[in-house]
């Protein structure tokens, strides 16, 4: 009997994948058919795929031409597979022609011929309708997106906004971005052009972006914070949820996969109940940044308070019982850093944030079995670790990282706005509205002891 394996996503199973199999089946008496697994198909980069591994494994099934199916999850599985089930053929589509003449020396390789003008990749930026984007604001952000939307299919950015007049950056960006239109004068015309909007804007002009983009009928993606109160924030949800439309606030740590496989890890139990988490994040930035300068709307909170409250709301909720600021202000009422305590029930939490103080940036946490430590800087999870009382004992995490994170967020916007997907569990309206709750909170502490 001569055994045949191959492997794929199988995606929006198509014509392709149907003769590949076909083919795959009459090289030989058995057929063996790898899917891959959600993580595996994110740790080799491919972070567009629209269907759950069940859905895909059933595709395969529906063919009638695999003898067996298995998941493939990791990096040299083949070569187990290969000897695990006695194999004799390995094949793939010909696209692949020359990746996998290693396998050689476990069995025979076959490229088959790959079956023209149909891919998944065309199929789902069929199925998404490219989202037309603008971006506002042509700041620090502006660029960053546009270069992590690139790997996101389904988005086109079409336009910028920016309407103070004389901005540098406005300039370079018009310079860099020969094709992306420049509108500096009215908010509505810029509407009008796109499906969608990220906002990268000064943080106090989010809300009113937000609301006006919502009302004209736009999805939207706002850098945090979205607004300053839970009042204003839980109104911009409200609309979005009346209109059908997605709002999503750009806390990027929450979408990272590494970040959601520690939130896992610590929910399964590992290191018992879950007592105190101590979150910390801090940057320091110039004299003359727009975070030391602006003693309204800069400092270390506003700026990165929603990152550190993340771990602390997904693991510790928002029912607390009390919560108490402490900061170190300049002499023009910025906060050059600060250590904000909440108090729940038999558990407690430290968020730390500074732009004028450094310190060692992690997140701990720490539980009744063990920790989770996650070094600096745990907000673009590459790596953590599982430790116990026996120092000796660790168990280390490499979960995929890939560019700067942000195509994470971007492709659960996109996901979320054609339908597919997965409700918006990583960061929910609920999360945003209480991160909003503690920001009003610290604002009124602000207010009474900076100056
Ligand atoms: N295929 C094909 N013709 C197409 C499209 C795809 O023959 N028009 C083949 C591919 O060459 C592959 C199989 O169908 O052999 C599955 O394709 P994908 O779902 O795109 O999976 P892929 O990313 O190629 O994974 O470990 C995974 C493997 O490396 C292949």
């Amino acid at each position: 009997m001569t055994k045949v394996i191959t492997y794929g996503t199988f995606d929006l199973f198509h014509q392709g994948h149907y003769n590949l199999l076909k083919r795959a089946r009459n090289l030989g008496d058995y057929l063996i058919v790898g899917v891959t697994s959600e993580h595996f198909d994110e740790n080799r980069g491919k972070i567009n795929v629209v269907e759950d591994v069940l859905t895909r494994v059933q595709h395969v099934k529906d063919t009638g031409f695999a003898d067996q199916i298995i998941i493939e999850d990791h990096e040299g599985q083949k070569i187990e597979d290969i000897q695990r089930y006695g194999v004799d053929i390995f094949t793939v589509g010909s696209d692949w022609a020359g990746t996998f003449d290693y396998l050689n020396q476990y069995c025979k390789v076959v490229y088959l011929p790959r079956t023209p003008d149909i891919s998944s990749t065309e199929i789902r930026s069929n199925m998404f309708h490219p989202v037309r984007i603008g971006i506002v604001g042509t700041g620090r952000m502006a660029p960053r997106f546009i270069s992590e939307a690139k790997y996101v299919s389904g988005v086109q950015i079409i336009t910028a906004y920016n309407p103070v007049k004389g901005e540098e950056n406005v300039e370079k960006f018009r310079e860099q971005y020969a094709s992306i239109v420049l509108e500096t004068e009215s908010y509505d015309r810029f509407l009008d052009m796109v499906d969608a909007v990220y906002i990268a804007s000064p943080n106090e002009t989010h809300y009113d972006y937000v609301k006006k983009a919502l009302l004209s009928g736009k999805h939207v993606l706002s850098e945090k914070p979205i607004a300053f109160t839970r009042r204003e924030t839980k109104l911009l949800y409200d609309l979005a949820e009346e209109k059908g439309l997605i709002l999503f606030e750009a806390v990027k740590v929450a979408y990272c996969p590494g970040f959601q496989e520690l939130i896992n890890v610590a929910r399964s139990g590992k290191i018992g109940e879950i007592k105190d988490i101590e979150a910390d994040f801090t940057r320091l930035a110039s004299e003359n940044s727009r975070e030391r300068t602006d003693a309204k709307y800069g400092g270390a909170f506003y700026e990165f308070g929603p990152s550190v409250l993340v771990p602390i709301i997904k693991l510790m909720g928002t029912d607390y019982k009390h919560i108490s600021f402490h900061s170190i202000f300049d002499k023009n009422g910025v906060d050059e850093y600060n250590k904000i305590n909440i108090y729940y029930d038999n558990a407690m939490a430290t968020a730390r944030t500074g732009v004028a103080v450094k310190t060692e940036g992690q997140l701990v946490i720490s539980g009744t079995k063990g920790y989770i430590l996650a070094q600096s800087p745990w907000w673009l999870t590459r790596h953590f670790e599982v430790r116990y009382e026996d120092s000796s004992r660790i168990e280390p995490y490499d979960p995929p990282f890939r560019g700067d994170g942000l195509r994470y967020e971007i492709s659960e916007f996109i996901r979320k706005i054609a339908g597919f997907s997965r409700n918006g569990y990583k960061l929910t309206a609920e999360d945003s509205i209480f991160m909003a709750e503690i920001i009003e909170k610290y604002t009124e502490y602000k207010e009474r002891n900076s100056v």
